[in-house]
């Protein structure tokens, strides 16, 4: 199966701005999906609104095109009753954290069998440029025209927190890593998270004057560090990218299977 083959072309052109990092990781992730031969029958992506969400119109997967911020509460109804595919779910970090944010730890928590992909652009780039639960202390956006006064979360962190048996993070720069984390991803069995930074040049970048999408992306290139690097070592500072967790947990569909089955065993 060729990548094309994965994609709805009869959708294109896609909707994304010039320079949107969102194209690059639908890219990454048809190559993951490619390497690793999965049938698209056998996959299911759940998504809720969005530029990031809206991955799931241009793939020839089954798709779920649902609410905003519900998109693992869809998943999980999903996984629940066909255990046996694929589960992907791309989100945005407003998507994921802030309205979905609940949805977010629970679903890690249970150790539901998906991949979660955080689009992390570090706003809500659908809408405007409000500032969402990444945009971090200081930036700006349309919700906080004199500088923002939240201070953000760290996603490697809170997925750790909550419960995540995968978690990994890269950029819409390292392309060929982003892609092999996707596909690391998809063949954990269990609840994965992959935080992606992805460039928003329209309403984070021009508003917090970072420059062009190819200045963003060497911002990517230049403040982040594989992670257990020598570069990591000399800079503390720097952003990590790499797999934080990969862990063995039992999954939540395959032990309520079990459960079912020693109930009506008994009976
Ligand atoms: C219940 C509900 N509240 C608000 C909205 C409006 N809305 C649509 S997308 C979005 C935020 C998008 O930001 P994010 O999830 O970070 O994705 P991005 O567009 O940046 O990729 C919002 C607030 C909605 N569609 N539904
Ligand atoms: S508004 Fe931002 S996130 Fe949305 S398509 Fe444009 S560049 Fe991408």
């Amino acid at each position: 199966m060729a990548v094309r083959d994965y994609l709805r072309e009869r959708f294109f052109p896609h909707m994304w701005c010039p320079g949107c990092g969102h194209g690059i990781v639908l890219n990454a992730l048809l190559r993951a999906v490619e390497k690793l031969g999965i049938d698209k029958s056998d996959i299911v992506m759940v998504s809720g609104i969005g530029c990031s969400a809206r991955i799931s119109g241009y793939v020839d997967f089954h798709t779920m095109h649902t609410l905003h911020g519900r998109a693992l509460a869809f998943a999980t109804g999903v996984k629940m009753s066909k255990p046996e595919l694929a589960v992907l779910v791309p989100m945005g970090d407003g998507d994921a954290l802030a309205i979905g944010g609940n949805h977010f730890l629970h679903a890690a928590r249970r150790n539901i069998d998906m991949t979660a992909i955080i689009m992390n652009n570090r706003i809500y780039g659908m809408t405007g440029g409000q500032f969402s639960p990444l945009t971090g202390y200081g930036m700006f956006g349309t919700t906080a025209p004199f500088g923002n006064v939240d201070h953000d979360f760290d996603l490697v962190e809170l997925s750790k927190a909550a419960g995540a048996t995968f978690v990994a993070r890269s950029t819409a720069y390292h392309v060929k890593e982003l892609s092999s984390f996707l596909g690391k991803a998809i063949s954990h069995k269990g609840f994965s998270v992959v935080e992606v930074m992805s460039q928003c040049p329209t309403n984070f970048g021009r508003r917090n004057k970072l420059g062009t999408a190819v200045n963003m992306l060497e911002t990517y290139k230049k403040q982040t560090v594989a992670l257990d690097s020598k570069a990591a070592q000399e800079s503390p500072e720097k952003i990590k990218r790499g797999i934080f967790v990969q862990t063995e947990r039992p999954e939540y569909a395959n032990e309520y299977e079990k459960m079912i089955q020693s109930a009506t065993g008994k009976r």
